[in-house]
């Protein structure tokens, strides 16, 4: 129905135009057959005249004009000829045939023969007049005066125009039809094109046709569109995925979904040193706290999402009064989603445990961040200990033999291994949430074969990145021996394997009603001039850490005085907001770094500062979750200079943060989100200048190219979220317990078939 519609849309022109033309030519064709029909009867006339002037001039002059009109008369007997007259050269009429008008004089005739249509209509019709001398050699010669029946030419032309109405009908006919059948066949052509084009089958046909040798697909007559149409439904794509995301995103209810059918709804305990909410008394009161952790920031939504346990370290000075008489506490306060369950550590413990063994031992032995790891043989003895402790724990709160326990960070390396020796049914995933150094480095631990052995009792090893996988197997291989299938990522320790996998962490990705409660981001700039004192114009960059060495904050501070030397027009407009979380202070190594930083920071104030403008804000404190969006949001650009991160969720947070799609995020290579966030301006930290060029780009990049790396960065941080995180590590671990619980049916019904055979 359609293509007869577009049809007559294209039929109506068309024979409009044929009618028109048809219209225009019709009078011009019959100017031309009474042209060709005059030069005709001229040329006849000439002939006849001719004739009649050899016989005229055989005549005698006395008999002549009797002669002459029986010549004539002769003459007219021809049934085009209406009427001869002989005139003399003076226009005299010396004698004329009957069918002459008597009217019509010599002269009069004559005039007329000498216009270019030498026409005359009289009674008995149109006639044309021809007029020729009688002896061409003489000047003064008499002439004869032709007159010839205009009605036949008339009629031919009639005839002629008609002819030429049904050719012009039939012609517009055909070339209507033949037009309607090479549309139609064109049109389908086309639909079928473009629906090839759009279902992008296109790439794959030539392959087909030609066994792999071109690229150009589409129908020759789409080929100079395909670029374009697909270039379209590309940009149509991409804008639908980012404003929807992934079709099944990763989200709460999906991770609850995954618990219910693949684990079964089995119970999910999560052990880890900081605890999600910290009770703190203070003058006003008990109030709760949340820690500035990327750890935490992780998990506690997967919490929220599974409800279960989570045993962890109660560091609060309030948190013993508000625990129940098992040491368990509801959480969040507000709607109580899951269990905390807190592990009350001495003060020997947490020194030995988590200052020694942890902070001063593996964080630096896994940060290349050259500062030395120590190894005390007392921390040693604590950390095994706490580790047993927490093990302890979890068979506690476990409820049945097989529970998905989920073991977070170097605090723990031990305890996977003592949780399998009481529960060796349970699923133990283990997430370590920093780097893995390669064999060489994590050999300078003197209990280095205990660490893994202590790991490798996990069901699931996970790290950040496959480079972290890589150095872990390496350093296996290389201390341990146990056996490794490099395309299965198992290890297997003493028969029992442990698969070792990427997983990628991230945050939970904003939902609306957070998002509605957002500040729009100039009202959070001007918030946020207004509080810190910013004159108007300031470029704004942020740098959110926790105080630690392995941040970049030194490197920092060294590129943005860098940026204030190398381009002077940003004296007096750019200023780094350093939030630092105060983080394990009571490690020398820590003070002593803190301290630098403020040092440094008082420095380039000093040089770079005039009145009331100070380049380097430090805010060396902790900031509530609604301060740090709020920060994000005015800022112009995110700083992560990580010399070494696992991951790095700051930037993570930046980038959800910036539903306007603005703002710069300048990222370290050696952080493990850098893999994942090349849109971001990656720069090495230890490199001043090429920091420097990047803070100076970040500030003048136009908004266009910043929302464009912008709605990158947001796309993949969506999709690639926490939930995801922590479903596809259930997910792997849902089917590892599928295949144990299998293996275990099998072995059970090949015993009892064995037992029945037995006599
Ligand atoms: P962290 O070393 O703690 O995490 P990071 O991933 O950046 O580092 O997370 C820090 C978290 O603390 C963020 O959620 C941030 O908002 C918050 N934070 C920082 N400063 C704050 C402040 N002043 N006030 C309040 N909150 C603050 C470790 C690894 C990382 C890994 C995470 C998760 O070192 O590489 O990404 O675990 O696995």
């Amino acid at each position: 129905m359609k293509s007869i519609h577009l049809q007559i849309r294209f039929l109506v022109p068309l024979l409009v135009t044929l009618t028109v033309a048809a219209l225009l030519a019709l009078p011009l064709l019959d100017r031309m057959t009474l042209r060709w029909f005059s030069r005709d009867l001229s040329a006849r006339g000439s002939m006849v005249a001719k004739t009649l002037s050899l016989a005229i001039s055989d005549i005698e002059p006395n008999a002549k004009l009797d002669r002459l009109r029986g010549l004539l008369e002769r003459g007219v007997l021809d049934e085009r000829l209406v009427g001869i007259a002989l005139c003399s050269a003076t226009n005299e009429q010396i004698l004329s045939t009957k069918g002459f008008p008597t009217s019509l004089t010599c002269q009069e005739a004559r005039t007329i023969a000498r216009q270019q249509d030498p026409r005359l209509e009289l009674a008995s019709g149109a006639v044309h007049i021809g007029d020729f001398p009688v002896n061409t050699q003489q000047a003064d010669s008499d002439r004869l005066v032709l007159l010839h029946d205009l009605s036949l030419p008339d009629r031919r032309s009639i005839d002629t125009r008609r002819y030429m109405i049904i050719f012009i009908t039939l012609l517009g006919l055909a070339v209507a039809g033949i037009t309607m059948v090479v549309a139609q066949l064109s049109w389908r052509g086309w639909v079928s094109g473009m629906r090839a084009i759009m279902r992008g089958e296109g790439l794959v046909r030539p392959l087909l046709q030609t066994g792999g040798g071109g690229t150009d697909s589409a129908p020759p007559e789409l080929q100079p569109l395909e670029v374009e149409i697909r270039q379209h439904l590309r940009e149509l794509e991409d804008n639908l995925y980012r404003e929807h995301g992934p079709l099944t995103p990763w989200d709460p209810e999906r991770l609850r979904g995954l618990l219910r059918t693949q684990l079964r709804g089995d119970q999910v305990i999560v052990v880890s040193n900081r605890e999600p909410y910290i009770h703190l008394r203070g003058a006003d009161g008990i109030h709760v706290s949340r820690p500035a952790s990327g750890l935490v920031t992780a998990v506690e939504p997967v919490m929220r999402a599974c409800s279960g346990t989570w045993i962890a370290h109660g560091s609060g000075n309030a948190d013993q009064e508000t625990v129940d008489e098992h040491d368990r506490v509801a959480v969040p306060p507000d709607t109580k989603d899951y269990v905390l369950r807190r592990i009350w550590l001495t003060k020997e413990e947490e020194e030995g445990y988590y200052q020694g063994f942890a902070n001063e031992g593996l964080w630096p032995l896994c940060h290349v961040a050259h500062v030395r790891p120590v190894f005390r043989e007392s921390d040693w003895a604590q950390y095994r200990a706490v580790n047993q402790r927490f093990a302890d724990a979890v068979v506690a709160e476990a409820r049945s033999d097989d529970p998905v326990v989920l073991v977070q960070d170097y605090h723990f390396a031990l305890l996977p291994a003592m949780v399998r020796e009481k529960l060796p049914n349970a699923t133990i995933i283990t997430f370590w949430h920093i780097p893995w150094p390669n064999p060489e480095s994590f050999g300078i631990c003197p209990w280095r074969r205990e660490l893994l052995q202590g790991m490798l009792g996990s069901t699931i090893l996970g790290f950040h990145t496959r480079f972290h996988c890589k150095n872990f197997t390496e350093t296996v291989d290389r201390y341990l021996e146990a056996r490794i299938e490099h395309e299965h990522s198992t290890i297997s320790y003493q028969g029992e394997p442990t698969l070792v996998q990427s997983y990628p962490i991230s945050i939970a990705w904003p939902t609306d009603e957070e998002r509605v409660a957002w500040p729009a981001p100039t009202e959070a700039r001007r918030a946020v001039f207004e509080r810190l004192g910013l004159a108007e114009g300031t470029c704004l960059a942020v740098g959110v850490d926790r105080f630690d060495y392995t941040k970049g904050i030194l490197e920092r501070l060294h590129a943005v005085e860098r940026l204030l030397e190398k381009y002077p027009q940003w004296q007096g407009r750019f200023v780094l907001v350093q939030v630092a979380a105060p983080t394990r202070s009571a490690l020398d190594e820590y003070r002593e770094f803190q301290d630098r930083i403020h040092r440094v920071t008082d420095r380039i104030n000093l040089q770079y500062g005039q009145g009331s403008y100070k380049p380097v804000l430090l805010l060396a404190e902790h900031h509530d979750h609604a301060a740090l969006m709020e920060l994000y949001r005015a800022a112009d650009m995110c700083v992560v200079t990580s010399l070494h991160d696992g991951m790095n969720l700051v930037c993570k947070e930046f980038i959800a943060a910036r539903d306007d799609e603005q703002g710069v995020l300048i990222l370290s290579r050696f952080a493990g989100a850098a893999r994942e966030l090349p849109e971001a301006l990656v720069i090495n930290p230890y490199h001043v200048e090429e920091t420097t060029d990047a803070l100076h780009r970040a500030a003048t990049m136009p908004p266009q190219e910043q929302r464009e790396r912008m709605a990158s960065l947001r796309m993949t941080v969506r999709e690639f979220n926490v939930y995801r995180w922590a479903g596809r590590m259930l997910a792997d671990a849902g089917q590892w317990r599928l295949r144990e619980r299998i293996t275990r049916r099998v072995q059970r019904r090949s015993r009892e078939g064995s037992e029945a055979t037995t006599p």
